[in-house]
């Protein structure tokens, strides 16, 4: 009877969270679990207002540009300060970088967490209502960390936890700690709680799906030209060509190659020298995901992309990440160019 099949014993965030905190020891203490309990507020109070923005006027711009020149939009800003609020409240905290702020912020107090966030990735999308999301990773700040910019340029190897949160037909959380596994939530709205139910989220080693902005083509390197050739135009007796996908956000491409496999890219070009995606707050907190799925991530380079320390908190590279074998052709065909 139908009783019988509702779930009673569920795993929420916050029981996630606090059974994490007994089991990873010193990664996770007490503040960590606060500044995680932060971060979730942020992600719902995000979700709402994106569900809501049609309704109460949130779409089109706000009539500003954010430190890299892109225009915002009125829920950019709106998310960036629910995020810097939440941050902030927490007392956790002492220097959070974002998307939309030129300087890092540091925060008074003596937190010993630095948060690297975009708010909302793929806000073009937002007034078509395609999905955006927002992308964030932790560090643990050294001992002797004086608080400012400098603490946070670290390679992704040195984030203890990262994941993103997909707002889409539901609100997908997606995290994973240090060493740790990769998991699932979706928020129940009626509840308010984060539900775990993507449990060890692992990625399929291969699957014939490829997710890059192919109108950037014209400006690829010979290396990108070929691996996008070989799996579209595929020479091997009986080879099928790999199915495109493409959402334009982020978080969107990312999380269906979490859950169905393939590869997504935003390679380095003639255009954009060194790519799109900025290193610290969309490339590695990513990365680490994949990693810890089973897939991979490299630069335009092939380099490990979390092996990559940023000179600037703004910098950027090229990408390509996903399912483990998938990423390997690519890095085969570029070795040979190079
Ligand atoms: P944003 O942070 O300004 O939203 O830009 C990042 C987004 C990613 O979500 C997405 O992968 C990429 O930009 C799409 O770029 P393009 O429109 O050039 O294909
Ligand atoms: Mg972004």
């Amino acid at each position: 009877d139908a009783d019988a099949q509702i779930k009673t014993d569920i795993i929420t965030l916050t029981r996630y969270l606090t059974e994490a905190q007994h089991d990873l020891g010193s990664y996770a203490t007490g503040d960590f679990t606060l500044l995680c309990h932060a971060l979730q507020f942020s992600f719902k109070s995000i979700a709402y207002y994106i569900r809501r923005a049609t309704l109460i006027n949130l779409i089109g711009l706000a009539g500003s540009a954010n430190s890299t020149g892109d225009d915002q939009k009125k829920l950019d800003v709106i998310g960036n300060e629910i995020f810097i609020n939440a941050m902030r409240g927490c007392g956790k905290v002492k220097v959070l970088v974002s998307e939309e702020e030129d300087e890092a912020i540091i925060f008074p107090g003596n937190g010993r967490y630095a948060v690297v966030c975009d708010p909302i990735d793929g806000s073009s999308n937002l007034d078509a209502g395609v999905s955006v999301g927002t992308i964030f990773g932790i560090f643990r700040l050294d001992e002797n960390a004086v608080g400012e910019a400098a603490d946070v340029l670290l390679p992704g190897t040195d984030l203890v936890a990262s994941g993103f949160t997909m707002y889409g037909a539901s609100a997908n959380l997606v995290l994973t700690m240090k060493g740790g596994n990769v998991n699932g939530f979706t928020l129940d709205n009626s509840l308010g709680e984060f539900i775990l139910t993507h449990p060890d989220m692992k990625m399929p080693r291969t699957r014939g799906i490829y997710s890059v902005n192919e109108g950037n083509s014209l400006y690829w390197t010979d290396a990108c030209k070929e691996y996008f050739e070989s799996i579209k135009y595929p020479k091997e007796p009986g080879a099928k060509p790999y199915s495109a996908r493409y959402i334009g956000s982020m978080v969107a491409d990312a999380y269906r190659t979490l859950c169905y496999g393939g590869m997504f890219a935003y390679p380095a070009d003639t255009k954009s020298p060194k790519g799109k995606l900025r290193i610290l707050y969309e490339c590695a907190p990513m990365a680490m995901v994949m990693e810890n799925a089973g897939g991979l991530a490299v630069t335009g380079v092939m380099k490990r992309m979390l092996d990559i320390v940023p000179e600037h908190i703004h910098d950027r590279s090229g990408i390509f990440m996903g399912s483990y074998d998938e990423i390997k052709k690519v890095q085969a065909i570029f070795e040979k160019h190079g």
